[in-house]
């Protein structure tokens, strides 16, 4: 009996370890209204936060927000993905701020070729279950730099400024 306990409990724990180990990826496809910029971003779950990796063409040199937007809608383009994901009702804000939209990852930057590397971490997105769960939702790109909530402008708190959308995707399940 006592022998069966251990061998249901060990069964259990190695059922656990199973699960959590399980990596969840996504992928977003960026596309643009007039086609000039494109890209492609994966996104992994780790322990340590969501790793985010990829490349977008086709930008103006230099900083361009970089959001997930709440909805994963592009009937109407890029306008229909919404606001800035924030399921807190928080400020936006820069991506290590504690007042911070959940969708706020900061700004990617371009260089003279148009040519933006992405290699981020987030502890605050997940592509695990619950409230900060990122899948189905949007990718957008901005035309201008965010500046984290800090520039003073009517729109600082709200979007970080960022200008317009200048290209878009749906996080899908990898
Ligand atoms: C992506 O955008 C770049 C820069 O605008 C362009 O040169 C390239 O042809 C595009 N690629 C695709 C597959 O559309
Ligand atoms: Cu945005
Ligand atoms: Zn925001």
């Amino acid at each position: 009996m006592i022998m069966f306990i251990v061998f249901i409990v060990l069964l259990f724990n190695l059922m656990n370890v199973l699960l959590k180990k399980k990596t969840n990826e996504a992928i977003v496809v960026l596309v643009s209204p007039d086609q000039a910029v494109n890209g492609t971003i994966k996104f992994k779950q780790t322990d340590d936060g969501v790793v985010i990796e990829g490349e977008v063409l086709g930008l103006t040199p230099g900083k361009h927000g970089f959001h997930v937007h709440g909805k994963g809608d592009l009937s109407d383009g890029c306008t229909s993905t919404g606001s800035h994901f924030n399921p807190f009702n928080k400020d936006h804000g820069s991506p290590d701020s504690e007042n911070r939209h959940v969708g706020d990852l900061g700004n990617i930057v371009a260089d003279d070729k148009g040519v933006a590397k992405i290699q981020i971490t987030d502890k605050i997105i997940s592509l695990r279950s619950g409230d900060t769960n990122i899948l189905g939702r949007a990718i957008v790109v901005h035309s201008g730099e965010d500046d984290l909530g800090r520039g003073g402008h009517d729109d600082s708190l709200t979007t970080g400024h960022a200008g317009g959308r200048v290209a878009c995707g749906i996080i899908g399940i990898l």
